[in-house]
């Protein structure tokens, strides 16, 4: 058994946890601090005020939360607002870092990459995005450069959109398997689950849903108002419902009754932490063969990978779906995406990192 670990995980300056503001992140912190926890490991989580998190520590951190990385141009400069909730979050770190074995970071910010080396304490990073701004990109090749054990990354389709690495970790993603119930009686209908941001490129689900005559159900943070008005606009006879930013056990319900889950990023999603939710039910998974989510779904197995962006091929996919057995869609979620799986590769990566000199 790994010696108990003092560990303080580092949040997102986005916004507070809860708010949906910081996207698939803040089930990300949750589930790791929850199983580091579970195994004995003492876990504080240093957070912007406002923050919630059950069952965990939250150290709450005023300041000016930052502008989200996906919203900013590849050579846009890194901006710091006045009064940064991350250089607060950070100055703080820095104050207590002797109480800690190791800070593990999860924000997809310039700061906490380039101060690692300034810190007594080891710093690990969590990249939560795939590369969107060279100066995040520099700094990640920095820290590769001279620190490689402390990055790690969800899916290898992520990491290779930084270039060529070093070795690094490559830790998945896991989800609470208890929270999620097998739905084997689905009704006649789709689901789609994410930001509702263009990135995400929700019109071609909507399309998709339409050709195939199901209705749509989306659930998520509605992250950009005037592309959801495009879409309303776009689409007037199509059948498709917002059902607003779910609760896992709310949304959960969703998906269990869902004969599938569209997952159609237009840009490399790092992991696709809804594709293992959509399994954990039951629910194939119709992806783009793109980024995470095609590391996830074994094709022709647990659901289908389509050329990306062809809603002609989500279209073809939707009508193979009674092919797929349900039970072996929340077996893979069993064997691959368990708390435990999590906690294991956790432990090894962190201690990894700890007796790097
Ligand atoms: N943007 N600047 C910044 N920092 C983050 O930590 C961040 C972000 N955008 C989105 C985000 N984190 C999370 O939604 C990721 O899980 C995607």
């Amino acid at each position: 058994m790994l010696n108990r670990l003092r560990l303080l995980l580092l949040s997102t300056p986005v916004g507070a946890l809860g708010s949906g503001a910081g996207g698939g992140v803040e089930l990300t912190l949750a589930n790791c601090g929850r199983e580091l926890q579970r195994r004995g490991h003492q876990v504080q989580v240093c957070a912007p005020s406002g923050s919630r998190l059950p069952g965990l520590e939250v150290v709450a951190i005023e300041g000016t939360p930052h502008v989200p990385a996906q919203t900013q141009a590849r050579l846009t400069p890194i901006t710091m607002p006045p009064h940064s909730v991350l250089a607060n979050m950070w100055a703080w770190a820095q104050r207590e870092q002797a109480n800690y074995d190791l800070l593990l970071n999860f924000a997809y910010d310039w700061l906490p990459l380039y101060l690692t080396p300034f810190f007594r304490t080891p710093v690990a990073h969590l990249v939560s995005m795939a590369s969107l701004n060279e100066a995040m990109d520099r700094a990640i090749a920095t820290l590769a450069r001279y620190h490689p054990i402390a990055l790690a990354f969800h899916s290898h389709a992520q990491a290779a959109t930084f270039g060529k690495l070093p070795p690094y970790t490559c830790l998945s993603n896991a989800i609470d398997l208890e929270r999620y119930q097998f739905g084997d009686r689905p009704s006649a209908q789709l689901a789609w689950v994410g930001r509702i941001a263009p990135e995400k490129a929700l019109e071609d689900a909507i399309q998709a849903a339409q050709q195939a005559n199901l209705p749509l159900k989306i659930c998520g943070k509605l992250q950009d108002h005037t592309y959801w008005q495009q879409l309303q606009a776009a689409y007037p006879d199509a059948d498709f419902d917002y059902l607003g930013f779910l609760p896992t056990d709310k949304l959960q319900q969703v998906l269990s009754n869902s004969l599938a889950l569209l997952v159609t990023p237009r840009w490399v999603e790092a992991f696709g932490n809804v594709a293992i939710e959509a399994l954990a039910c039951g629910v194939p998974v119709v992806a783009y063969r793109r980024g995470g989510p095609a590391e996830i779904v074994r094709d022709g197995e647990t659901g289908f990978l389509v050329e990306p962006d062809s809603v002609a091929g989500l279209v073809a996919a939707i009508g193979q779906l009674e092919r797929l057995d349900r039970n072996a869609c929340r077996r893979q979620a069993e064997q691959e995406f368990s708390l435990t799986a999590l906690g294991d590769r956790l432990e090894t990566w962190l201690t990894a990192v700890i007796r790097q000199p």
